[in-house]
C-alpha cells in the first residue's frame, strides 16, 4: 500500500527537513551525472527514510539503487529504455513507471510494475514537458485499466485538488512544488499529512 502523500524531492537535504513532518513515501529525483554525488545523495536519503520509517523511491538511477540496497525505483519511459528490468527484479526492487498515454501504459504494464504513475494530471512548471495535461478523466480511465494495481497521479497537484484526484481513482498523489515551493514547506507538508492520513 502506497501512502496517499507522495513527496518528490531533489536532495537528501529536503528529506532531512520534511520527513520529520510525517511524510512516509518519498522519491529522490536527482538530475545529475556525477556518480559520487548521486551515491552520496541516495545513501543519505536511504538512511533518513529508514530512520523515519518512510519508503524511499529512487528515480532513474537503478544501478546505484541496487548497489546501495534500496528497495524501490521509479522509472520514466526514457529510463526504461536503458534499464535492465530483469536485473532490477533479481535484486528484489519494486518498480513504479511513469506513463503519459495509453501506449506508454501498455508498455509499462508489460514489465508488471508495482505502481503506475500518470502525469501530468494538471499543468506543471516543475518538469519541462510538451505533454499536455491529462485531466481527471484520464485518472478515471487509468483506474479502470489498472484494476487493483496502485495508481499514482503526478503533475500540478495541490492540496485543494487532492480530494478530486483521489475521488477520480488515484491511490497516491505525487508532488513537488506544492510543498517545496510553499512559503513554509514544513507547514505545508504537515497539512498534507493531516489531510491524507
Ligand atoms: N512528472 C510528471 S509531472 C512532474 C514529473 C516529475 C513534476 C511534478 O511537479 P509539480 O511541481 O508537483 O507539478
Ligand atoms: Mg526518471
Amino acid at each position: 500500500m502506497l501512502d496517499r502523500f507522495y513527496l518528490i524531492v531533489d536532495s537528501a537535504a529536503w528529506l532531512r527537513r520534511l520527513l520529520p513532518c510525517g511524510a512516509r513515501l518519498a522519491q529522490l529525483r536527482v538530475k545529475s551525472t556525477d556518480d559520487a554525488f548521486l551515491r552520496a545523495e541516495i545513501a543519505a536519503a536511504k538512511k533518513l527514510c529508514a530512520h523515519a520509517g518512510a519508503q524511499l523511491v529512487v528515480n532513474d538511477h537503478w544501478r546505484h539503487a541496487i548497489d546501495l540496497g534500496c528497495d524501490y525505483l521509479h522509472l520514466g519511459q526514457e529510463d526504461l529504455d536503458g534499464a535492465d528490468v530483469a536485473a532490477i527484479r533479481r535484486a528484489g526492487l519494486q518498480i513504479g513507471v511513469s506513463t503519459h498515454d495509453e501506449g506508454e501504459l501498455s508498455r509499462a504494464l508489460s514489465i508488471d510494475p508495482d505502481y503506475v504513475a500518470l502525469g501530468p494530471v494538471f499543468p506543471t512548471t516543475t518538469k519541462a514537458t510538451t505533454i499536455r495535461e491529462q485531466g481527471l478523466p484520464a485518472v478515471e480511465r487509468w483506474r479502470k485499466a489498472l484494476g487493483t494495481r496502485p495508481l499514482v497521479a503526478i503533475g500540478g497537484i495541490t492540496l485543494d485538488r487532492a480530494g478530486d484526484i483521489l475521488a477520480a481513482g488515484a491511490d497516491s498523489l505525487a508532488l513537488v512544488s506544492d510543498v517545496l515551493g510553499a512559503a513554509d514547506p514544513e507547514a505545508r507538508a504537515r497539512q498534507w499529512v493531516a489531510a491524507t492520513r
